[in-house]
């Protein structure tokens, strides 16, 4: 073998030898190439379900939330077992903190607060575990296309009365979308239901765009009915005339049925709580009211409801109607009645 053939024979064995060697070589690259797209692949697949999942869930709480639906979840499952003997909760709470703003925030979901306030038993009541409420309340509030307010509105008031160691249940009641916004048939409304469910010592009749800012305004009912929103910012925490009984006021069941509760008359903005205070004065009742600097309240903001036009004429006449005009003679069907967790949500028509 001369020196050429040599030559070309190394040149051959080594060729056999590399080409396979490359290929190999270059599969093997081609593999890694594919994997690094695969993991990349993952990690973008992984960070977009994500997103999709936080977009359903926050599609599927608006959604729910515009039912009211958030909170129905466990509802089916009633505690109905009588709760064992515990002390009496001591006159003054030791959770209450004083003053606190209240949050305002459009982003509140009901999801959270039912989250956070998880204590509260289906049909928003609640009682404390750990002694005998001195007091049992019933919030009423009356409703209408306000769900903004809602929100804020339960967020708020499950822990403050809570903090106040009170026994309660709230009650939203909303009238049939063709009839017209009438306050004080929806707190008698409010009123009825409620007795029926229990024996409730105070009845609050609260606007749901009023939030408490201090603790110590004690949610109770007195020998005499209470005026509650003494000090609103709207009115730069003054009240707005003495004789002024609207937005939260506090009655008992048996101050309540003395007046006959609310005018049923009054369809539109305004003078069902000045029927009402005529009716305390009527029957020889005052009215109790607590400190400005704790009896204050936060109003949130709305577009003014149009006024009733017929409403000074209908307070003129008022007392002529009283004994008959009010809780005795309302008729009233409901067409819909829900336990959600965080409250109870009653809507009637006629
Ligand atoms: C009076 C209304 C009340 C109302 C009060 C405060 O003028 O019903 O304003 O309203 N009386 C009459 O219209 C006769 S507020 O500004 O808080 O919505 O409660």
């Amino acid at each position: 073998m001369n020196q050429r053939q040599e030559t070309s024979l190394t040149v051959t064995r080594k060729a056999i030898f590399w080409k396979p060697c490359r290929r190999m070589t270059a599969m093997l690259w081609s593999l890694l190439f594919v994997i690094q797209f695969f993991i990349i692949g993952i990690f973008i697949y992984q960070g977009s379900f994500k997103n999709y999942v936080y977009v359903q869930l926050s599609k599927y709480q608006k959604v729910n939330e515009e039912h009211f639906d958030s909170t129905l979840e466990n509802c089916l499952i009633r505690d109905t077992s009588e709760p064992a003997p515990k002390p009496k909760c001591p006159v003054i709470s030791p959770y209450l903190i004083g003053y606190r703003k209240p949050v305002m925030d459009d982003e509140i979901h009901l999801v959270e607060t039912l989250q956070k306030y998880r204590y509260a038993q289906c049909g928003g009541q609640f009682r404390p575990s750990n002694c005998e409420a001195r007091q049992k309340a019933a919030l009423l509030v009356p409703f209408r296309d306000r769900q903004e307010h809602l929100k804020i509105f339960i967020n708020h008031m499950h822990p403050f009365l809570m903090r106040q160691q009170l026994e309660y249940k709230i009650y939203i009641i909303d009238l049939d979308k063709e009839i017209r916004f009438n306050r004080g048939v929806l707190l008698n409304v409010g009123f009825l239901e409620a007795s029926k469910e229990a024996d409730f010592d105070c009845y609050f009749l609260h606007d749901v765009d009023l939030l408490p800012e201090h603790d110590h305004n004690l949610y109770r009912c007195s020998e005499l009915p209470r005026h509650m929103s003494v000090a609103v910012d709207k009115f730069n925490y003054r009240l707005p005339y003495l004789t002024n009984f609207g937005g939260v006021s506090a009655m008992t069941k048996d101050q309540i049925l003395f007046v006959n509760g609310f005018s049923n008359k009054f369809s539109g903005w305004g003078g069902e709580d000045d029927d009402l205070y005529n009716r305390l004065i009527f029957h020889n009742m005052t009215v109790l009211r607590s400190m400005p600097d704790v009896s204050r309240y936060i109003m949130l903001k709305h577009d003014q409801s149009p006024p009733n036009a017929e409403r000074f004429k209908l307070l003129r006449t008022g007392m002529e109607r009283v004994m008959q005009d009010g809780i005795k003679n309302l008729k009233y069907k409901i067409s819909n009645r829900t336990d959600y967790l965080l409250f109870t949500y009653i809507n009637i028509s006629f």
